[in-house]
């Protein structure tokens, strides 16, 4: 890490891994990839490895990247509502008589971390402290029970983090329903200057709200005002609904920001064109005379289904290190509809008037075909120098250098399996894999995976 000249901000963008139990049982009905895909094969080996690649890219970037592990699944807690007996037979009784409980209760869906919290910087907060509520993912069974060890395990990082905050997740027993920083965006001229935060929600109790809206605006603005960001600095922008029925569950799959650039659906939110007007105004009243970069891509040049298939908007855009931005798509945008989607991105890449100075694609194909692009496995923290300094030689050891790839690599290499069939999450076999991975993930990034996560009632027993 370069000295500190002053404690400016910079992200750490933290990159989920997808566990062993990595699985197209079609979990998400609103989400069409989990949808088409249900019953596939998958390979929680390959997705794994996929999630260090994109670790490996950003780095080559000059970001700093860092690791947030998977949990442990099956989630028994959940299959002990139901079932009693000792872990195996817990699990062997949910396979015989509720497969979709014990799919609900395996999914490796904690990987897509865009979902894990929404963070704030300190200069935007009110007490001027890093702020990151954690999400309660309260729509759908299998994202609700992430919450808890979620919030545990991300404690436990910035435990050694100076004047930074983790909130447990909202209350969802106030109907707060909160998916996290995937409709959350921050403009600002630079990273170091104020953000105007963009807080996007799908319903707000009108009756026109669709079924699947998962985002309500009173989490939004729960954590808006838990992060203590002033009025000024605070838009709250309704999802369109029918772009929500279309398969645009979270915002990130319809829009995407970096800095003073935000790439666009001009459906994405209620209004339309409208919605850029006012977005552009509150950007001009915090930051006058700076320039707001907004890319529309109109319905013609790419329709809201054909976004949602090649997850165009699913991208990263991010700040390297020398300066100028680079755009992380994934291979779907190239291989999809003739590569139409890859040209718009040309188009864009080689335009003088924006900061993007560069593509990558990358194959993330496992965890695609359950929706999560690159832009879903990542969580971005801006955080101060002193900040990513105390986060790189505190306890735990989450920050990317060649040892822990190497050796979050040799773990994936030995222990994930290479084939998995929903059913085969039925396999009490599975669920000592899972513990085994984690507790060699535990001693490596010095974690509590294992002791005090839930779910671990008789899990502390030696691995198999
Ligand atoms: O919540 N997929 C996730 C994908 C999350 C994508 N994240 C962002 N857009 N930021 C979801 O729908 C599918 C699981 C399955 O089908 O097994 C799933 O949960």
């Amino acid at each position: 890490m370069s000295p500190i000249v002053n404690d400016s901000i910079q992200e750490v963008i933290f990159v989920g891994m997808p566990g062993p139990t990595h699985h197209y049982s079609g979990l998400s009905v609103d989400n069409v990839a989990s949808s088409i895909n249900r019953g596939n094969i998958s390979n929680p080996r390959q997705a794994a490895l996929q999630g260090l690649d994109l670790v490996r890219l950003l780095t080559s970037l000059g970001i700093t990247a860092a690791i947030l592990p998977p949990q442990l699944r099956p989630h028994l807690p959940l299959l002990r509502y139901h079932f009693s007996g000792n872990d195996e037979s817990v699990i062997l009784q949910a396979a015989r008589k509720s497969e979709g409980l014990l799919e609900s209760a395996s999914s490796s869906s904690a990987m897509w971390v865009a979902n894990a919290a929404t963070a704030t910087p300190g200069i935007d907060a009110k007490d001027g402290k890093l702020h990151l509520t954690t999400a309660n993912l309260f729509t759908n069974v299998h994202r609700r029970i992430e919450a808890e060890d979620t919030h545990r395990v991300l404690s436990a990082i910035f435990a050694d983090v100076p004047d930074s905050i983790v909130h447990a997740p909202l209350s969802a027993a106030a109907g707060l329903k909160d998916e996290g920083a995937a409709n959350h965006m921050r403009l600002s001229p630079s990273q170091d200057e104020l953000g105007l935060h963009i807080f996007v929600y799908g319903s707000d109790g009108r009756s026109r709200d669709p079924e699947t809206a998962r985002q309500t605006i009173s989490a939004s603005r729960a954590v808006k005002a838990l992060h203590g960001i002033s009025d000024a600095q605070a838009l709250f922008m309704r999802q369109n609904p029918a772009v929500i029925e279309q398969g645009v569950f979270h915002n990130d799959v319809i829009a995407v920001s970096n800095e003073n650039l935000l790439l666009v659906h001009e459906k994405a939110y209620d209004g339309e064109s409208h919605s850029m007007e006012v977005i552009e105004h509150a950007y001009a009243e915090l930051h006058p005379g700076r320039k707001l970069n907004i890319i529309m891509i109109g319905e013609k040049d790419l329709s809201v289904s054909e976004a949602v298939h090649t997850y165009f908007f699913n991208s990263q855009i991010v700040s390297k290190r020398g300066g100028g931005m680079a755009l992380i798509a994934p291979i779907e945008v190239k291989e999809l509809y003739g590569g139409k989607a890859a040209s718009i991105m040309e188009r864009i890449c080689a335009a003088r008037d924006n900061p993007i100075e560069e593509m990558h694609f990358i194959d993330l194909r496992q965890s695609m075909r359950n929706g999560g692009g690159p832009a879903c496995l990542r969580m971005r923290v801006p955080m101060t120098d002193v900040q990513r300094l105390a986060l790189a030689g505190g306890a735990a050891n989450v920050v990317a250098s060649d040892a822990l790839l190497e050796g979050i690599e040799g773990i994936i290499e030995s222990f994930y399996p290479e084939r998995l069939y929903p059913s085969d999450v039925g396999n009490p076999d599975l669920y000592h894999c899972c513990q085994h991975v984690l507790g060699e993930m535990e001693k490596l990034m010095r974690l509590p995976l294992l002791s005090g996560a839930s779910g671990t009632l008789a899990s502390a027993a030696p691995m198999a």
